[in-house]
């Protein structure tokens, strides 16, 4: 029975900047997912797919567990919720760099009744706050027997040997998808996405929460180029003003990194036309929460 080939959905859970986007990054060898310091950086369940010899791991990375009640947080909250209760394997990240407390014990609880198939990445290793013994500990309370690794997704140390397991644990199953494929995303999603995470990394406060890109159109040019339009919706003017930057700077900023990362992500260039909007109260709007959230 050695031979039979394994499969798994896996969903990655964990408290917002944990590192569950970049682990997923670590494991597939490409950026399948936006990562920055800011908490809930990830909105969507991304789909992140790592082939090896005899096993497919489709990683679903989800929004970070935060109990809030506003809308989007609810909706984000309920993402990671079904991908918890519909993978095969759960793989639960711990960031060793801060203590456990109330947002942790609140996941752990949310987590334990999928005790048995779950695994735990013992994360940040690398950083000089990390405290694994303490996230030892809360592991063994609260998840006793679960298979835990420490390692860094940021360095890629301890990584091969989770992958390892997860392969290991997973049933028996087929390849969902091709084997050079590492993510399902569309092209235009991931677009909108590298622009979002440049707001993430650029911008402060309230700002990175309360943008959005809109996809309006795009077409390629005669020489290859992909040219992309979209808006970066934010909730007022004062954010509008921050984005555009003086004279331009900031969304020129944006602009040229997302390019310059797009360049690597695709085999053609990618020109990017971005507008800055304001929509006030489109967190409150449940059209579109329903269309970014998915
Ligand atoms: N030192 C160190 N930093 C890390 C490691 N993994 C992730 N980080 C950093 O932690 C921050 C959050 O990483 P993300 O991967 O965006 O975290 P996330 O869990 O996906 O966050 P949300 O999508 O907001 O829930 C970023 O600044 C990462 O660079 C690691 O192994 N070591
Ligand atoms: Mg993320």
């Amino acid at each position: 029975m050695e031979n039979v080939h394994k499969s798994a959905f896996v969903a990655v859970v964990g408290r917002p900047s944990a590192g569950k986007s970049t682990l997923v990054n670590a494991i597939c060898g490409q950026k399948v997912a936006i990562v920055s310091p800011v908490p809930q950086t990830t909105r969507n369940t991304v789909r992140g797919i790592k082939t090896g010899d005899g096993y497919q791991l489709v990683f679903l990375d989800t929004p970070g567990l935060h109990d809030s009640d506003k809308s989007m947080n609810r909706r984000l909250r309920d993402l990671a919720v079904h991908a918890l209760r519909d993978a095969d394997l759960v793989l639960y990240v711990i960031d060793t760099t801060r203590p456990p407390g109330p947002e942790e014990d609140a996941i752990a609880t949310r987590v334990a009744p999928f005790a048995s198939k779950i695994l735990v990445a013992v994360n940040k290793i690398d950083a000089r706050e990390s405290d694994v013994p303490t996230a030892r500990r809360f592991i063994e309370e609260r998840l006793p027997g679960a298979p835990a690794f420490d390692l860094s997704a940021e360095q890629g140390t301890g990584v091969d040997a989770l992958v390892a397991a997860l392969a290991e644990a997973s049933p028996p199953g087929p390849a969902y998808y091709p084997a050079e494929f590492y993510t399902d995303q569309e092209p235009v999603f991931r677009i909108a996405e590298t622009i979002r995470e440049k707001v993430f990394l650029h911008t402060r406060n309230e700002v990175p929460h309360a943008v959005y890109v809109e996809y309006q159109s795009h077409h390629k040019l005669d020489d290859g180029t992909l040219v992309y339009e979209g808006d970066l919706v934010v909730e007022r003017e004062t954010q509008k003003g921050i984005l555009i930057g003086s004279g331009g700077s900031m969304i020129r900023l944006i602009r040229e990194e997302a390019e310059r990362d797009l360049a690597d992500i695709f085999d053609y260039p990618v020109r990017l036309s971005i507008k800055v909007r304001v929509q006030a109260d489109w967190k409150k709007d449940e059209r579109i929460l329903k269309k970014l959230i998915q």
